[in-house]
Formats: C-alpha cells, sequence, structure tokens
C-alpha cells in the first residue's frame, strides 16, 4: 500500500468548550485532509482529546464530576463541533483510550531500557495551565511567560528524556531540512531556543490517580506532554502494527499554534522520535493567534472566546444563508483573511464583509448570472463547446497549478486567491463577451462556446474550493446538475470537463447577500448595550471603600408610606409623605412614577435615608430618599422582612 498522506492537529485539553481557535487549526487540518483525497490519495487525518493531567483533574473537581464523567462529556463536545463544522477526520484519539495508555508505557519501557530515561530530581517551577516546567530564566515575577498566571514551585523525584543527547541532531536536521518547521519565522525561532541550550525533559512526576502510571514505578505518572505527543504514534498503529505503521509513519504535516512548538513539538517530540528510531514529520507548522476584537488573545481569564457557532448563527440570521453555507464561510473566512502563520483579529463587520464581497459577489454573481443566461437561451441545456470554446482553460490549469503549489507549503491564503482570481476572469469573461449581445446578433455558435465556457469555469472553482467549502462545492454541482460525488475530483480541474448535455438546475441564491445598514444598527445597539454594563461595572470598581464610623452617618429607617402623587409636568416623579417616626410625615420625591402606581405604594414599608441635605426637586422639597434596587431604573423598593416599627434605626 502506498504511503497514507498523515496530518495532525494538537489533541486539545478538555478542560474548555472548543472555540474558534481549536477550530481554526482542525479547519485548516481538514482542508489539507480534503485535499489530498480530492487527488486520489489515502489520507489519515487524526484529531483528538488531551484527557489526562493536572489541569483537567482541576477542572473535573471544580465541575463536581468523576474525571472520566467529565472527559466524556468534554469530548463530546469537540466531536460535535467537528461535526457542524464539516470536519471529516479519520480518526478521534482520545488519550483515555486503553489502546493509547498501552502505548505510551511501551514507549516508557523502551526508553528506559536505551537510557534515553533516566530518574532524577525535578526542582523547579510549574504552569499547571500551561502544563509546563519553567526555568528559573523563563519564569516573569513569578508567572508563566506564556499564559501570565501564576507559576508553582515544586521539588520531587521525577524520570527526565534525553532531549540534550539530540540537540545537535536536531539543530543539523532544520538546518538541512527547510520545510520541517514553517513558517520561517518559526524555524529561526526553534533555532534560537534549541542553541540556548536543550536541557533534558522532565516527563513524570509524583503519581496521581488521573494520569497515566509509570510503569514499574508506582510513584510516579507520566507527565501529561509526553503522554500526550505519543498520540501521534498511537494512531498511526505504533508499536503493535509495524506494517501499518510503515503506511502511515511519517507525518506529512502536524499543525498547531504558535505557542506548543519551541518547547513541545519542536524538540521534546523529535528528540524523543529519534531515541525511538523513528523517521521525524515531514512538517511541523506552527500558526498564528485569533485574538478578539479588543487585540486580547482569546483565553479563560478574560473570558473572549469566541464560538464558531454562534458566528455563523449571526450570519445566518442576517443573512438567511442555510447553516452549513455559513459554516463553510466561516471556514473560507479563517483561511482567506489571515495568512496562516500571522495573528489575526477577528471581528463580525470584516467576516461579514468578506461574505458579501469575496462569496455573495464573487462567486455568487458567476453563477448566478450564468445559470439563468444558459436557462433563458439554451433551455437549462449545458451546450457543446463547439468551436471557439476554451478560452478560459489556460486560466483553469492556472488556478489549479496555484493551489498546488500554495497548499503543498499551507499557504491557504495563496491558495484562495489563485482561485479567486479565476473567478474574477469568469466575472470579466461574461462583461465583455457580453452572451445577451451575442443572442440578439444570433451568433448562437459564439454564445454557446462563451456560456460553456463560463459554466466550465464555475465547474473547477467548484472542485478547487470543495475542501475549503465542501457543502458549497456540492450545492454549485447540484446547480450544475452534476452528481458530486463524480464531479468532485482533482484531476478534472481542467477545461473541457463539463459534460455537454447536462441539464442545470434553477435553485435559489447560495449567499443570501447581507444588509449592512441594519447589521451595523444591530451592532452598534449591541456595543452600546456592551459599553453600558461596562461603565457599571468601572463605576462599581471606583465606588471608594467606607469606614464603618461613615456607614454609621447614614441615617437609615424603617418608613411607612403614607400618601403619594404625580408631580405635574414630571414623568418619573412622585411626591412621597413618609412616616419616619417623627413628629410630623416627611415630604420627599421619589423617580419611581414608572415603576411603582400609588396604590402599590400607600401603605408600604420601606427603607429611607433622613439625613441627606434637603434638595428642591422640580419645585418640590424633598427631605429624603427612598432606596430602591437597580441602577436606573427601580427594579424593586427596598423593605424589611417582617413588620416593624416606623423610625427603627437600620444598622
Ligand atoms: O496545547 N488562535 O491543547 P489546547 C489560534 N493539549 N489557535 C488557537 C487559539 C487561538 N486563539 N487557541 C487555541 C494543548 N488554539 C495541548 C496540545 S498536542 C500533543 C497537545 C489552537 O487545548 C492551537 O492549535 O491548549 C493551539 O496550539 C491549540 O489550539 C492548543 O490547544
Amino acid at each position: 500500500m502506498s504511503k497514507a498522506f498523515y496530518v495532525t492537529t494538537p489533541i486539545y485539553y478538555v478542560s474548555g468548550r472548543p472555540h474558534l481557535g481549536s477550530a481554526y487549526t482542525t479547519i485548516a487540518a481538514d482542508v489539507l485532509a480534503r485535499y489530498h483525497a480530492l487527488r486520489g490519495e489515502r489520507v489519515v487525518f487524526a484529531t483528538g482529546t488531551d484527557e489526562h493531567g493536572e489541569k483537567v483533574a482541576r477542572e473535573a473537581a471544580a465541575a463536581g464530576k468523576p474525571v472520566q464523567v467529565y472527559v466524556d462529556e468534554m469530548a463530546q463536545a469537540y466531536v460535535d463541533l467537528w461535526e457542524q463544522l464539516h470536519i471529516r477526520y479519520d480518526r478521534f484519539i482520545r488519550t483515555s483510550e486503553p489502546q493509547h495508555v498501552r502505548v505510551v508505557q511501551a514507549v516508557f519501557s523502551k526508553l528506559l531500557e536505551t537510557g534515553d530515561i533516566y530518574l532524577g530530581e525535578y526542582a523547579g517551577w510549574y504552569c499547571v495551565p500551561c502544563e509546563a516546567h519553567l526555568l528559573e530564566s523563563e519564569v516573569q515575577e513569578g508567572c508563566c511567560p506564556d499564559c501570565g498566571r501564576a507559576v508553582e514551585r515544586i521539588s520531587q523525584p521525577a524520570y527526565f528524556l534525553r532531549t540534550s543527547r539530540y540537540a545537535q541532531r536536531l539543530l543539523d536536521h532544520i538546518e538541512a531540512n527547510e520545510e520541517f518547521i514553517l513558517p520561517d519565522t518559526r524555524r529561526r525561532e526553534v533555532i534560537g531556543f534549541i542553541r540556548q541550550g536543550l536541557q533534558d525533559a522532565c516527563i513524570s512526576r509524583a503519581r496521581s490517580d488521573w494520569d497515566i502510571p509509570v510503569p514499574g514505578d508506582d510513584t510516579q505518572s507520566v507527565y501529561v506532554w509526553f503522554d500526550a505527543l505519543i498520540n501521534y504514534l498511537t494512531v498511526a498503529g505504533y508499536p503493535d502494527n509495524s506494517a501499518q505503521m510503515g503506511d502511515t509513519w511519517p507525518p506529512d504535516v502536524q499543525l498547531m499554534g504558535k505557542d506548543i512548538l519551541p518547547r513541545f513539538h519542536a524538540t521534546i517530540w523529535p528528540a524523543l522520535l529519534m531515541a525511538l528510531g523513528l523517521p521525524l514529520p515531514r512538517t511541523l507548522f506552527a500558526h498564528g493567534w485569533w485574538l478578539a476584537d479588543t487585540g486580547d488573545k482569546m483565553s479563560k481569564s478574560k473570558g473572549n472566546f469566541i464560538y464558531p457557532q454562534e458566528v455563523a448563527e449571526e450570519l445566518c440570521e442576517l443573512s438567511g444563508a442555510r447553516t452549513a453555507v455559513a459554516i463553510d464561510a466561516l471556514r473560507y473566512f479563517v483561511l482567506r483573511e489571515v495568512p496562516f502563520g500571522l495573528d489575526g483579529t477577528f471581528g463580525l463587520r470584516t467576516f461579514i464583509g468578506r461574505f458579501n464581497a469575496d462569496l455573495a459577489n464573487d462567486l455568487g454573481n458567476l453563477l448566478n448570472r450564468s445559470l439563468p443566461l444558459v436557462d433563458r437561451y439554451l433551455g437549462g441545456v449545458v451546450p457543446e463547446p463547439g468551436p471557439g470554446a476554451g478560452e478560459l482553460a489556460d486560466d483553469i490549469a492556472a488556478a489549479r497549478d496555484g493551489v498546488e503549489a500554495a497548499l503543498a507549503v499551507a499557504d491557504y491564503r495563496g491558495a484562495l486567491e489563485a482561485i479567486w482570481e479565476l473567478l474574477g476572469k469568469g466575472n470579466k469573461f461574461l462583461d465583455t463577451r457580453e452572451p445577451w449581445t451575442l443572442h440578439r446578433d444570433g451568433k448562437m455558435v459564439e454564445l454557446q462556446a462563451v456560456l460553456y465556457d463560463v459554466l466550465d469555469v464555475v465547474r473547477s472553482v467548484a472542485i478547487l474550493i470543495s475542501p475549503f467549502m465542501p457543502v458549497v462545492a456540492e450545492d454549485i454541482c447540484d446547480q450544475l446538475g452534476l452528481e458530486p460525488s463524480e464531479a468532485l475530483q482533482w484531476r478534472l480541474v481542467e477545461g473541457g470537463k463539463l459534460p455537454p448535455g447536462t441539464r442545470t438546475r434553477k435553485e435559489s441564491p447560495i449567499f443570501p447577500r447581507v444588509d449592512m445598514a441594519r447589521m451595523e444598527a444591530k451592532l452598534q445597539a449591541r456595543e452600546a448595550a456592551v459599553e453600558k454594563d461596562k461603565d457599571e461595572e468601572r463605576q462599581e470598581a471606583t465606588t471608594p471603600l467606607l469606614s464603618f464610623d461613615e456607614f454609621r452617618q447614614m441615617d437609615l429607617r424603617v418608613a411607612r408610606v403614607l400618601s403619594a402623587e404625580k408631580i405635574a409636568g414630571a414623568d418619573k416623579l412622585l411626591k412621597l409623605q413618609v412616616d419616619a417616626g417623627e413628629p410630623t410625615p416627611r415630604q420627599l420625591v421619589a423617580g419611581i412614577a414608572q415603576e411603582f402606581s400609588v396604590d402599590e405604594l400607600v401603605g408600604k414599608l420601606v427603607v429611607v435615608i433622613t439625613n441627606l441635605q434637603p434638595a428642591k426637586i422640580r419645585g418640590v422639597e424633598s427631605n429624603g430618599m427612598v432606596l430602591a434596587a437597580g441602577a436606573e431604573k427601580a427594579l424593586a423598593l427596598l423593605t424589611v422582612d417582617r413588620d416593624c416599627p416606623v423610625g427603627t434605626r437600620i444598622r
């Protein structure tokens, strides 16, 4: 069997729900997997969940659930999201699987035998959220350099992987193989990191119930990162099935965020493979961060995660597009908007803007203009190309070559630009060749050639975009009257492969345009509400602390409302007379007329502050204030929970 194209994502921690960041890497891997499958290659696309470690155990405890129950639920959240995002993986690996546990223990035992693993003593810093051991020099004012949270000091016996033994070989490999670490900025960063000196990696910790036990030592458990990296070997069948291993190993592309490259995937991982005598992956690609619109990295502590389902729903609501189309649009957007490798800021306006410009206009227009013409002039049947057809064949070939070259180095944006160039050519071709004029002038042979060529571009584009937008590609095939499973093959990205005689279908537009003014109004209203919340928070945060004596200066009393009447010309105000246990009733003005009726107020026990400086409100004297809950509107009035004499002091 020929070697499969093997692509991986990191396995995600189950300590949180999947979000746009985890979706990003998985969508990128899915595009490569689909692209290679489209070319007729055998593909192994693996993703999964990283379920051991201190962080997961703590989250489970915080959720009040047994760890296994907790990880089962969280892993399911990933499986569900991947289904919604049209992710077609071959293997979903969970590190709590018995098979994986066996592989980790087998690797551990083997490397103990070869002396690549040894028992030592770890004394240093540990970041629980990142599950990372840190050097003294890396800790910044007691905090982790990556996530900024407080680190913990640990000192305990531990096993180490002799990473240092492989430092030079690894450097040589990186220098000899330019594609081993991409993009180039990351490659240079890793070279610098290794040159600083590679310390042996700590790969165990004091025994915990949840982690994989170290074989033959019941005081120690395997460190979560050592366990996690081995998932890529488990997927390939190591060590039981070396024949299958040969068909899959090594990985062709391993995708990840830039946070987990230098310390883990570009050092411990290759050192581990060298120690096992296995070939290294062909490419490790570290992409950038998606940041929230505030410019912050999405993180639990900031609570600013973007969830793909919510973004897609928003687009559906604004445009009326089908959910599956909105999901495809999001897949397109994340790979088109930002060069793979750089950071990007996610904003709904940019997303919708691209949806209108690239999908509704460029792609949607070519479809929505060409199909009705074929319908009107040719009875909805794909014509024979005839003489003169094939004018766009070179453009189709150029787009195909462009996509191939770009995807060979995970340049998704470059691939999409090549496809959009072809779309531009198709749209321009319609404008300049004016099929409506050809029809008016009775030039039927030319008309057929032009419409054939345009539909052939549409068909080729459907194949080219299918790794990115699989549902949209099928929708386009449907509109062209083609069977997707037959039409969507890479070898058919070539001019002249559209079968004449095919009957096209009239369907509603795939990408209904978003009304930008409506969106703007909606976003502005939402932003104003957020601002208001923030203001309130700020006010609360800046309220100064009172001393007890200062608090005691407020004279709060139980009082009964004797009468209430509206103040002429002021919708919100009531004039109240209250009995606060004083010789005469007290008059005060309260801004509660819209929330409370006179009837519900009269006779009610309330709480008033009596030593406020008197004020004149709308010409009415007010001696104090009724206390109410609610920042602007009164949501409820303060009262006492059982009857007590008016005038009772509140303390
Ligand atoms: O690190 N932008 O798991 P993890 C882009 N279990 N990508 C992001 C992102 C963002 N804002 N946030 C997360 C782990 N990612 C380990 C991996 S592998 C043997 C073990 C993506 O749940 C990105 O791919 O923290 C990053 O590397 C990964 O999610 C981290 O996922």
